[in-house]
């Protein structure tokens, strides 16, 4: 197959400039453990297990025999007022991953799906509990919650949203726990910061009993790696509760493993009442996402009558019986695997390797949080994500490293499978590409 610019035409690619793409494109045909493998077999080390997603690393057999096995028993079924044998399986073997309390699984196909299907059990919570006039979601600054109206709406980055117009309009914003100047180079969690969860009080003493839930990622990944500093979560659950508003964990990152623990809640200790997740569930290999909900707000909805319908949502593909079967097999590789463990290794080597490059070209800050770490460039002047943007991309490509540049900032999140040698590789090419930059 052709894939020269013209056989390209048609297609439209996701958060990507186009028309400089196309004549250039980085086509990855396949994928095996830590590499992808461009259409001449040159190999690329993963630096981002996909995005995000392929924690036990690529071409997985586990998986794909589970998923050809299931393919052929039961290729679709629906679970609106239907059940088959993987989504029930499933739901059980999430249920007891999650902390204790949250234990009912709605499932959908995506993070995004995810985000907006959390928001919209908070809204029907409370118009279930008699307190219908709880509408208003708050997220937070720097946030990302997928691409779907409600994940945008609470969502904080402005190039995602400045093209869409009002979008949901009872909508307000934590500010962001980062803070340069009082953070700059941190290992882990930051020491300063607990108290930007305090801005709650403050949304709290505008907008009364109107605030129905916030949305925050434990660790915000795609803006950056923004590690939560230390108490900042414990502190907004203690908000949330002296007021009864919702807590929602965005764990599309965090869940299975990236936090060395199979949900960031259980690493820090506190307990949301709704966990998102996605990617992970099924190695990427399937599209799959949910919300883990806690069982009182499961109960909340069964003050209907038994024949009645609780919640008038869902998704053809909820539960799809293939992203079951996937999402199976993917939790026993994590499990035979001892991946979350192997999680808190990889935060170890890639702290150690990450942080040696603190006086290289152009570098201002990294950050490093679980099996993930970023470090942010120098804008040009005038011109802040051009530095980070093609110019780098191109050049990582070139070097044999697929690594996410978002604006002026380089994300590494490995799979878990990854050896120390991989990270060190991945660090020594980025020092490479900046040096060349210079
Ligand atoms: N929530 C969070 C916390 C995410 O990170 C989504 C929701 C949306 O998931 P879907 O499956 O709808 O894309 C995400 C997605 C990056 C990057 O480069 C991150 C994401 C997606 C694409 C790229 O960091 N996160």
């Amino acid at each position: 197959m052709s894939t020269n610019a013209d056989a390209l035409a048609a297609l439209w690619l996701p958060f990507t400039p186009n028309r400089q793409f196309k004549p250039e494109p980085r086509i990855l045909a396949r994928a095996e453990g830590m590499f992808y493998y461009d259409p001449q077999g040159r190999e690329l080390l993963d630096g981002l297990a996909g995005l995000w997603c392929s924690l036990a690393g690529h071409g997985r057999k586990e998986i794909s025999s589970a998923v050809a096995k299931q393919i052929h028993e039961l290729d679709f079924a629906p679970t609106f007022q239907f059940a088959h044998p993987s989504v029930i399986e499933l739901a059980g073997r999430l249920a007891a991953m999650a902390p204790a309390n949250l234990d009912h699984v709605f499932f959908c196909n995506s993070g995004s799906e995810a985000a907006d299907t959390a928001l919209k059990i908070a809204l029907a919570y409370w118009r279930a509990k008699g307190q219908a006039q709880r509408t208003r979601l708050v997220g937070r600054v720097r946030g990302y919650h997928g691409t779907n109206f409600g994940g945008m709406s609470v969502g904080g980055i402005a190039n995602n949203r400045k093209a869409f117009g009002t979008m949901l309009g009872n909508v307000d914003h934590l500010p962001t726990t980062y803070d340069r100047a009082k953070q700059s180079f941190t290992k882990g969690d930051p020491e300063y910061g607990a108290h930007f969860a305090d801005a709650l009080e403050e949304l709290v003493m505008l907008h009364g009993d109107t605030i129905a839930a916030v949305i925050v990622e434990p660790m915000a990944g795609s803006t950056g790696v923004l590690p939560p500093p230390k108490g900042y979560l414990q502190r907004l659950r203690q908000i949330c509760d002296k007021h009864a508003i919702l807590l929602i964990f965005d764990e599309v990152i965090t869940m299975f493993g990236r936090m060395g623990t199979a949900t960031a809640a259980e690493r820090y200790q506190v307990t949301p009442d709704m966990i998102t997740f996605a990617k992970g569930v099924t190695n990427g290999a399937i599209p799959m996402g949910g919300v883990i909900a806690s069982k009182a707000i499961y109960d909340a909805f069964a003050q209907k009558d038994d024949w009645q319908i609780e919640l008038f949502h869902g998704y053809t593909y909820s539960g799809h019986p293939v992203a079951a079967a996937a999402a199976l097999a993917t939790l026993n590789v994590y499990r035979d695997e001892n991946l979350f463990e192997r999680g808190r290794l990889i935060e170890r080597w890639l702290e150690e390797a990450v942080h040696r490059l603190k006086g290289a070209p152009f570098v201002a800050d990294i950050r490093n949080c679980g099996a993930a770490a970023a470090i942010d460039l120098e804008p040009l002047t005038g011109a802040p994500g051009k530095r980070g943007h093609e110019a780098i991309r191109r050049a990582f490509f070139d070097e044999g490293i697929v690594l996410r540049v978002g604006g002026d900032t380089i994300a590494l999140g490995p799979a878990l499978i990854a050896e120390q040698s991989h990270i060190e590789r991945l660090v020594d090419g980025v020092d490479r590409v900046l040096r060349r930059l210079a």
